[in-house]
């Protein structure tokens, strides 16, 4: 039994884009139903383009899977591209500054940008969604629960209550077209999407992803590519267009005192039954990680998305055929993607969660994993005993 990894593949405009996941258990029920509705909510959100009325994303199993239970061999996970064309594509000459065109154009020595942005595009994250909503199954079978949401758009910011449960987060959450908790926020952010259209600009934003229910002691302070703030922080930053990752306080966490940045450690002997044995924190600045590990409390990251780089009104840019100055081509795309980037982060947020989740307690089928969870809670249980 391997490491649980995820590999991708599959152009914007190509036949379909695809996750190969290796590394889940043996006996584990996967709930289709689940990945496609994360699938559709990632296509949603308001201030998406006109692709997202094309595509009806879906996903099939094309392999591991058997009577819909993993069978411990590799999973590959596809979704079609209605729109897929990527042969009769026009060449693009003019790259989009803010987009990956001009960099990979150079370093695939072309000067036509199509490639570079096929696989640059954003519907690779259909993929990587399918692949973390895959690893919410495993998830759940342990009472861990992901909720990705809004934060802020254009400046806008939501108040979201630090207490809140996952239920009221997502109710309050999916009442809104923007994925926000916050209603009044909500209302602001989707003006301020209306005006960007208008204005032939775009948006970018904050998500924020929560984890619930997680156990200390994911991760490792042993071997630093394994941490897992650095696996979460790397799991995000990766998401097409982000710029910044956070965990708990982030960057201000460098502008306080220790003293008003760590959070003191209580016990509780009422909350032994707790993801965190009684061992209670009054904050949760340190965002449920230190020293690379899950310390009991909610697991809080957040991510920074700028504006997306495909401006109606264009920018300066150089044509890489003539090297005319020109304004940047006209890909047709989203005035804002930060709702959808909402539930990408929940995704692959979920996924590395999962990966910790088996780096500790993994085994071939679902029946061993169950064992080495509850053998160590056992443990940790009689521990708490003193
Ligand atoms: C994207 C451009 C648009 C977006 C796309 C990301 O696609 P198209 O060029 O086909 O209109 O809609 O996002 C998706 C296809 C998606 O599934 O998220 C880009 O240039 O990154």
């Amino acid at each position: 039994m391997g490491e649980l990894t995820c590999r991708t593949a599959g152009e914007s405009h190509g036949r379909a884009v695809l996750a190969l996941v290796e590394g889940l258990p043996a006996g584990l029920p996967v709930d289709l139903e689940l990945i496609d509705r994360e699938l559709r909510r990632r296509q949603g959100g308001y201030g998406r383009g006109a692709r997202m009325k094309i595509e009806k994303d879906s996903v099939a199993i094309l392999s591991g899977v058997r009577a819909g239970v993993t069978i411990g061999s590799p999973v590959v996970l596809e979704i079609v591209n209605r729109d897929f064309r990527i042969d009769d594509a026009p060449e693009i000459h003019r790259p989009r500054p803010g987009h990956a065109d001009f960099a990979g154009s150079l370093k695939w020595l072309t000067t036509d940008c199509r490639n570079v942005l096929e696989r640059a595009s954003a519907r690779e994250t259909a993929a990587r969604v399918a692949a973390g909503a895959l690893a919410k199954c495993l998830l759940s079978e342990f009472g861990i629960t992901c909720v990705g949401f809004v934060c802020e758009i254009g400046g806008i910011r939501a108040q979201v209550p630090a207490d809140a449960t996952p239920d009221q987060l997502i109710a309050a959450r999916d009442a809104n077209a923007v994925y926000t908790p916050d209603a009044s926020a909500a209302d602001a952010m989707l003006a301020a999407i209306r005006q960007a259209k208008v204005d032939r600009d775009t948006l970018g934003g904050i998500v924020e992803v929560r984890v619930f229910g997680v156990p200390p002691g994911l991760g490792t302070c042993a071997a630093w590519q394994d941490k897992l703030d650095g696996r979460l922080m790397q799991a995000v930053g990766s998401i097409q267009a982000f710029k910044g990752v956070e965990i708990g306080l982030g960057f201000e966490a460098a502008r306080r005192p220790g003293s008003q940045v760590h959070d003191a450690l209580y016990f509780d002997p009422a909350q032994r039954s707790t993801p965190n044995f009684g061992f209670v924190r009054r904050t949760n600045r340190a965002g449920g990680l230190e020293g690379g590990m899950t310390n009991g409390q909610i697991i809080i990251v957040r991510g920074a998305m700028k504006p997306i780089a495909t401006l109606l009104q264009g920018m300066d840019s150089v044509n890489l055929q003539t090297l005319k100055p020109e304004r940047s081509d006209y890909e047709r795309s989203d005035v804002c993607a930060v709702p959808a980037a909402s539930v990408v982060a929940e995704n692959v947020v979920a996924f590395e969660i999962a990966r910790a989740w088996l780096a500790k307690f993994g085994g071939d089928t679902l029946r061993e994993v169950r064992a080495a969870w509850e053998f160590w809670a056992e443990a940790v249980r009689r521990l708490a005993e003193g």
